[in-house]
């Protein structure tokens, strides 16, 4: 029996420039992934840091944050068997670089340019997959029902 699972992917500000996300969109449902939700939005810098907070203080830090505030990115909610993983694997290696060479049809190889200027984000664990989502869809949580407003409306 299948089971679905969630993971959060990001259309990143080097592709959408590039007038790519919807072609991105369209090789994930080809790939068996369902588009739950998505939205399109700019990051400032405090909400690229705080994504990326596991990689504060590396040498990459902030080039990456200033390349996930360059402009807007697309978030969505892919939904599919075995989602994270089958996203990482559909996204390829990080560095688009070595994606080219070593998968040449991975959304990284196709899509992205260098080592940070990479097309693509994939969740890299469930647990990720579920902060992840809630980082950019609070509205979809459970919890969002919940609190002194909802109590008061009912
Ligand atoms: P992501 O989180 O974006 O899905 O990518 P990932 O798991 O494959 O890679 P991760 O190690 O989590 O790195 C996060 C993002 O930081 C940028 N990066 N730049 N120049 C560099 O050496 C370097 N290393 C990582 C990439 O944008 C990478 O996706
Ligand atoms: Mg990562």
């Amino acid at each position: 029996m299948s089971t679905l699972e969630r993971t959060l992917g990001l259309i990143k500000p080097d592709a959408v420039r590039a007038g790519k996300s919807r072609e991105i969109m369209q090789l994930a449902e080809l790939s068996g992934f369902q588009l739950l939700a998505k939205k399109t939005l700019q990051l400032s810098q405090e909400r690229a840091e705080e994504f990326y907070a596991e990689h504060q203080g590396k040498p990459f830090f902030p080039g990456l944050v200033g390349f996930m505030t360059s402009g807007p990115l697309y978030a969505m909610v892919l939904g599919r068997e075995d989602a994270v993983k089958s996203w990482r694997g559909l996204m390829g290696p990080t560095n688009s670089l070595t994606a080219r060479e070593q998968q040449p049809t991975c959304l990284r190889a196709l899509y992205g340019t260098n080592g940070t200027q990479n097309a693509t984000h994939g969740s890299d664990s469930s647990a990720s997959a579920n902060r992840e989502i809630a980082f950019f869809f609070p509205e979809l949580q459970p919890d969002a029902l919940e609190g002194p407003e909802a109590t008061a409306t009912y």
